[in-house]
């Protein structure tokens, strides 16, 4: 009998399974939220609010979109399938009463998921990474340890208004009774692992980094930081473990209604950017990648905890259970896509419009926040353009986007001391070639980028599975291109970084 593994991605926009086995990734699937489930009146997988910075979505349309994508997968061998481990998009959180593992210990596999999960949430919609409606709970948790550089110091990371901590700690202050009656609280990620284990998952250190109350040089919750959070923190999170920890066999729910065998296990799941740093295979130190998808990420393996670290990286523990550096820009895809329909352009008219125009773009500029951004901090969203009134045809605002973004990246990664000799990218829009030459031609590196459809967070997830049933991992061969830089381009970008730097602090 063969053996296979599945990693899921439960990402922001959709949810994605491969299904891997000795030579790699056979199949894939995927289902995104706003099409599959347009009952839950998402809009790029988040509800609308007239608030920019309040962004939830509701967790029943995760159950509901886990069942529908693990059944549409019925024809895969799932008999055969000896392992599962996923990720997910990080630092949101899901809020459950206290019928939650009973209900879940008894589910019966003639109904669908959500049908019987419906009562189980004691807050009906989760934020998510892109809201940024914290910043008095972040200024509250810096001061609990004497200051941001204590907090930086302890956690990794700066208080970050998207991270799990603040984010439970507005609910608490704001909804005292509901948090009172919340009995257990999960991040995305474990969240789903309980939905596979038939009972709460521990959360596994990647994600727990990603929570402003995680000690990351000791991999331990910290106990003060939780407390300062909210009541009784430590007990309603659970334990935290090491990236893809076996946590149990599968929930028999999932044995009867999806086919699964019953003696595969289930491993703990993980963020996103932990596990793609996974599927791309960044294990040196110093290997960088940048990530487009709706937010954009740019991160690297690190073999030691860095001694100080700028306000706007954050230190995670990575899928290999390792330090990893990260920023995060929240104006990623979506934002790219709004400058797309600003012009009612297809992909390709984006692409030929931004051919037409010259590299540099005459030295117009764009710094575009359609969304609060993380990376530089803007709590509102912005729009700064210097020379584009000049130079104002569709293809010059287009090019101007695009190459404000990388130059952005470019420079926040160098503040962070990260100057990559080469660049992996992924994500959605790491299929436009345009966009990939930009990022070749700005950072000056080679850009490799792999030609397969599959995302690098389910493929990382599925290497961890993998690589916990003992089994080598094989790279996958053949589909990487290089895209080389123009080093006439770069100089003009080079040039160009100090013009957009003042654009950015004038926000
Ligand atoms: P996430 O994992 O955060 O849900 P993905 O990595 O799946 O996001 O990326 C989705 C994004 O990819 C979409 O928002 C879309 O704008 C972008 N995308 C898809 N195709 C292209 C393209 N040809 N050019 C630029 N962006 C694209
Ligand atoms: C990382 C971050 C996002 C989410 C969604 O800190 O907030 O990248 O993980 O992808």
């Amino acid at each position: 009998m063969s053996e296979y593994v599945l990693g899921i991605d439960a990402s922001t926009q959709s949810i994605s399974a491969v299904l891997y086995g000795a030579d790699g990734p056979i199949a894939e699937k995927s289902l995104n939220y706003d099409q599959a489930l347009p009952q839950y009146g998402t809009s790029g997988g988040v509800l609308p609010h007239e608030n920019p910075q309040l962004v939830h979505a509701p967790p029943l349309m995760w159950v509901e979109a886990l069942d529908q994508l693990l059944l549409s997968v019925k024809e895969w061998p799932l008999a055969e399938v000896v392992a599962i481990a996923g990720a997910a998009q990080q630092h949101g959180s899901v809020y459950l009463n206290g019928s939650f593992e009973k209900i879940l210990s008894g589910l019966s596999a003639d109904a669908p998921l959500h049908q019987q999960l419906a009562a189980c949430f004691s807050r009906e919609t989760s934020p998510v990474w892109m809201d940024s409606s914290t910043r008095v709970q972040c200024q509250r948790l810096e001061s609990s340890v004497g200051g941001a550089d204590r907090l930086r110091a302890i956690t990794g990371s700066n208080a970050s208004e998207r991270f799990t901590g603040p984010q439970i700690a507005r609910f608490a202050d704001e909804e005292p009774e509901a948090y009172a009656q919340t009995q257990a609280i999960r991040l995305i990620s474990s969240f789903h692992a309980s939905l596979l284990l038939g009972k709460l998952a521990p959360t596994d250190y990647g994600d727990a980094s990603g929570s402003n109350c995680f000690d990351v040089k000791n991999r331990c919750w910290h106990q003060p930081l939780l407390e300062s959070c909210a009541p009784q923190l430590g007990q309603r999170l659970g334990r935290c473990v090491a990236p893809r920890t076996v946590l149990g066999v599968i929930h028999p729910y999932a044995v009867a209604r999806f086919g699964f065998s019953s003696s595969c296990t289930i491993c703990a799941w993980t963020g996103d950017n932990p596990a793609s740093l996974v599927g791309l295979g960044l294990e040196k130190s110093g290997d960088c990648a940048l990530s487009l998808g709706t937010s954009d990420t740019f991160f690297a393996t690190l073999e030691e905890m860095p001694r100080s670290l700028e306000s706007q990286g954050h230190v995670f523990v990575s899928g290999h259970n390792k330090p990893m550096l990260l920023q995060c820009y929240a104006n990623g895809s979506r934002t790219r896509e709004a400058m797309r329909e600003r012009w009612a352009y297809t992909w390709d008219d984006y692409n030929t419009v931004v051919a037409a125009t010259p590299v540099g773009n005459n030295g117009a500029l764009l710094a575009s926040w359609i969304v609060p951004e993380i990376t530089p901090y803007i709590p509102q969203p912005c729009e700064r353009s210097q020379g584009l009134e000049r130079h104002a045809s569709a293809g010059h605002w287009c090019r101007a986007l695009l190459e404000g973004q990388m130059l952005s990246r470019r420079l926040h990664a160098e503040s962070l001391g990260l100057e990559p000799k080469r660049l992996l990218i992924t994500g959605g829009a790491a299929v436009n070639p345009v966009i990939r030459q930009i990022i070749a031609d700005v950072f000056g590196v080679p850009v490799t980028y792999s030609a397969s459809t599959l995302g690098s967070v389910a493929l990382g997830a599925a290497r961890m599975a993998w690589a916990q049933i003992g089994k080598p991992v094989v790279a996958v061969q053949g589909s990487e291109q290089v895209i080389l830089p123009n080093k006439k381009h770069t100089e003009t970008y080079t040039q160009m970084l100090a013009s957009y730097r003042s654009l950015e602090q004038s926000c």
